[in-house]
């Protein structure tokens, strides 16, 4: 049907399958979300108008969507553990920003993690409205050992007094210590966010540890590790759940996306099976490889090594710039992202470091041994500045996106 309304567009979709398939995707924040989440994001949901929240909407005709949300916020509790969930925010961004709205006031003091040591623009970076809104005091890491130094950021909190801490990133390959950050929020009489956004399908798959009892609230987007559609989803216990409805309808969106609330409710569906457990820890043993090997070759990686879905290789060491990096992998058809690197010496549009991820070839069914050799293709690129042209699209066909 696209094909005829639309053809111009059908074409284009046409060529991004084929680049997804055709390449090895290893941006860490990706993955190949199922058919049955895609046919409920292109379901007929998308029509309906439901402003408000499961049994007091704003428009006539919402039974059903109040059928799928609250299923959808069940399934989000029990996959979590969670008291309380909302499973409208558009995005991870948007969830924080309902975070945001509901317990602070514009000028407060929150403590994020720098955005040049891994954090994310929503953290109080100083272009996003997270920096604009509120008064931020960043930490970073270690610029030894690259990790979370928790007595420097106990240190920042008993000086600042922030109304919030954030903690989590987008670009830290170790795990986040959230009981650590909790005694840090205690003794600076403040409250814990934690931003799961990149590790949320190892949180329920088992293999990082929950932030369900140590944090006051936590975000998360729907579409990394947890493989569903792209959205944003806010949980908490459940004496916060008001304010943060509030915040999130009307405080910072209009209608709920329907069709992807449905999509959310499928993929948490998934996300409850036993598979996903062992999907979740073949992530980790994938990126495991992929550094392990990355090491054996001489190459330097951030904190020297990973815990978690992805590992960050700094290749000034080659003598190279991150953007530099991205471009010849692509060409070759290795999907990274470039990336900074803690207290890196180039801007962001060009950075010393790539970012490499194990979600998205990890849903294709690779594993240790095609981590292996995906390094070594990645070394003959950089390094020894050769084609690996014909290797990529024979490992990329012979494990084929699932449906
Ligand atoms: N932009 C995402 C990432 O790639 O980590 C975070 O929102």
């Amino acid at each position: 049907m696209l094909k005829e309304i639309d053809p111009e567009i059908d074409e284009i979709i046409s060529a991004d399958i084929k680049r997804q398939e055709n390449t090895l995707n290893l941006i860490a924040s990706e993955n190949y979300a199922s058919k049955a989440t895609r046919e409920a994001c292109a379901s007929w949901l998308t029509n309906k108008y439901a402003e408000g929240y499961p049994g007091a909407r704003y428009y006539a005709g919402c039974e059903f969507c109040d059928e799928v949300e609250a299923l959808a916020i069940a399934r989000a509790k029990e996959l979590f553990g969670a008291e309380y969930a909302n499973v409208q925010p558009h995005s991870g961004t948007q969830a924080n920003m309902a975070a945001y709205l509901a317990f602070l006031s514009p000028g407060d003091t929150i403590m994020g993690m720098d955005l040049a040591c891994g954090g994310h623009l929503s953290h109080g970076s100083r272009v996003s409205f997270s920096g604009i809104l509120y008064n931020v005091v960043t930490y970073g890491v270690c610029p030894k050992t690259h990790l979370v130094d928790l007595g420097k950021i106990r240190e920042l909190a008993i000086a600042h007094k922030p109304r919030m801490i954030v903690c989590g990133a987008s670009a830290y390959p170790r795990m986040i210590d959230f009981e650590g950050f909790r005694k840090i929020a205690d003794e600076a009489d403040c409250l814990l966010l934690a931003d799961i956004a990149h590790i949320a399908g190892l949180i329920v798959g088992g293999v990082h540890p929950s932030p369900i009892e140590s944090c006051h609230i936590i975000t998360t987007t729907t579409h990394k590790t947890l493989r569903g559609p792209r959205g944003g989803m806010v949980l908490a216990k459940e004496k916060y759940g008001k304010l943060i409805d509030r915040a999130v309808f009307p405080g910072i969106q209009g209608g709920p996306l329907m069709h992807i609330i449905a999509s959310k409710a499928t993929c948490f569906k998934e996300a409850l099976s036993c598979d996903f457990k062992e999907y979740a820890a073949q992530i980790t043993k994938n990126a495991n490889a992929l550094a392990e090997t990355f090491i054996s070759l001489g190459f330097t990686l951030i904190s020297g090594g990973t815990d978690n879905h992805l590992l960050l290789v700094d290749v000034s060491k080659e003598g190279l710039t991150g953007k530099e990096a991205e471009e010849m992998l692509y060409r070759e058809g290795i999907v990274v992202n470039k990336n900074t690197i803690p207290y890196d010496q180039q801007p962001p549009s060009v950075t010393s470091g790539i970012r490499l991820g194990t979600p998205a070839l990890t849903t294709r069914g690779m594993k240790e041994a095609e981590m292996e050799k995906i390094a070594y293709m990645i070394d003959s690129v950089l390094r020894k500045r050769q084609d690996v042209k014909d290797e990529v699209p024979a490992l990329a066909k012979s494990f084929p996106i699932p449906e």
